[in-house]
């Protein structure tokens, strides 16, 4: 791994990522998909690929409508896009494709991941309304239909939060958020199984074994009441409102609302004010007085997660303020970013759950700090904004294109050459997109 000495390191260097990240995301693709990195992943994630769409917009507007586009051969009948689109069987993953046994015609896992899809239809419309209007005229029901999936299938009735049925939909699997929720799945009988993400990766810095054991033991259920997923979010044995997936959800939301404005889809608009109006509901059952932020909730027992992850900050992103506790929550962001000198860490520094090096209990993830930043910037927390823009911009420089980084000394972590990293190096943090 090199090291450079500062900030700002000579130009070449600059060009020289720019265009390494250029080369990552054409490694990785595989003709209309991109996989997250080769060997450790080697299929198409659901918002990996929406950040990789991102990063093609920048320079081949066209493939990123397509990697949108082939996400969504992922789409259930009941609306949901799934979090793996498998299309073939791969011996460097898993659980493969015949241990989720899904039931859709593509073969794909049987959950869903953090909806950013919307929001980057957006971005990519945007762009150039004259080129994707046709494009979005296709999409836009496709997003209308997972979204409602969201809405009825992941929320517990009378609630607005939304739920996830299993660490993976959240897309960050071993946050401390579902320790205790993860403490009552019980793992006896699990079918036997070899992980073989450690043959990529050190152990340290992944789940560990128990709670892999829990994550096959609810892939085991979803496919044993035949992933009926009302049934699973009502009656399984793990279902936890995510402020990540409510969040997000609740800006793409937004994006999509503006979609249906475009297109004149009245009837769509109307639906989705509807889901909006609930979003502030949904804060509020997520609001924890304890911890000054907002948290993950077990919907079975009613009671919080006790530390801060990273997605509490994605309330602005979503669009939600309530001033007196945004004051406090502005409070805690500065306390959390003035305890890890690479921001913006996936859990706090300073609750004893945290571990810099293991995966979502710690360590500090392009991704997010992208997703918060765009939220920050956009309330006028421009200060706080570029800080966490610059430190993921620092960590790239100072390592390379990790999956994930740590945020105490800003090694880079997981696997290397990673999509999403070159991806939103591309969009937001190269010095390229400084004006
Ligand atoms: C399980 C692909 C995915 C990301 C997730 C990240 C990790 C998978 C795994 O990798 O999860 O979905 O096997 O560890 O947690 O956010 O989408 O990059």
């Amino acid at each position: 791994m090199s090291k450079l000495p500062t900030d700002e390191p000579p130009a070449a260097k600059k060009i020289d990522l720019d265009k390494r990240a250029i080369e990552i995301l054409r490694e990785n693709s595989w003709g209309d998909y991109t996989l997250p990195t080769k060997g450790l992943y080697p299929y198409q994630w659901n918002w990996d690929s929406m950040f990789v769409a991102l990063g093609f917009s920048e320079i081949d507007l066209d493939r990123a409508w397509t990697e949108v586009e082939s996400l969504f051969q992922g789409q259930w009948k009941n609306g949901m896009a799934a979090h793996i689109v498998f299309r073939r069987d791969s011996p460097s993953y898993f659980p493969g494709p015949k241990i989720w046994g899904g039931t859709h015609e593509v073969a794909t896992s049987g959950c869903s991941q953090p909806p950013v899809a919307a929001t980057i239809v957006r971005d990519l419309y945007e762009k150039d309304p004259q080129m994707g209007e046709e494009r979005l005229r296709k999409l836009f029901p496709r997003l209308m239909r997972w979204h409602r999936w969201f809405h009825t299938m992941r929320v517990i009735s009378g609630g607005a939060a939304i739920a996830v049925t299993h660490p993976w939909e959240s897309g960050r699997d071993n946050s401390p958020d579902w320790d205790e929720a993860l403490q009552n799945v019980d793992p006896t009988g699990v079918t036997p199984y070899q992980r073989k993400d450690l043959g990529h990766v050190d152990a340290e810095m992944r789940p560990t074994d128990a709670q892999y054991d829990r994550y096959i033991k609810l892939v085991e259920y979803g496919r044993n009441c035949g992933w009926d997923h009302s049934q699973i979010t009502r009656e399984g044995p793990f279902a936890v409102a995510d402020p990540g997936i409510t969040f997000i959800l609740a800006r793409a939301d937004r994006d999509l609302r503006a979609l249906a404005r475009y297109l004149g889809a009245r009837d769509s608009a109307r639906e989705i004010d509807k889901w909006l109006r609930r979003s502030q509901l949904a804060a509020d059952y997520l609001w924890n007085d304890q911890i000054d932020a907002y948290a993950a909730r077990d919907l079975r027992t009613g009671r919080f997660s006790d530390g801060v992850s990273s997605v509490a900050f994605l309330s602005y992103y979503a669009g939600i303020t309530r001033p007196r506790r945004d004051a406090k929550l502005q409070k805690t962001l500065t306390r959390i970013l003035d305890s890890a000198p690479y921001s913006l860490p996936s859990f706090d520094p300073q609750h004893p759950k945290f571990d810099s090096r293991r995966y979502w209990r710690g360590p500090t993830w392009a991704i997010v700090n992208y997703l918060v930043a765009r939220g920050l910037e956009e309330y006028g927390f421009a200060e706080k904004a570029q800080r966490i823009r610059l430190d993921t911009r620092k960590v790239i420089q100072n390592n390379g294109f990790y999956e994930y980084f740590d945020p105490i000394t800003g090694a880079g972590s997981g696997g290397n050459h990673f999509t999403w990293t070159a991806a939103i190096w591309l969009a937001w943090a190269s010095p390229m997109t400084d004006n």
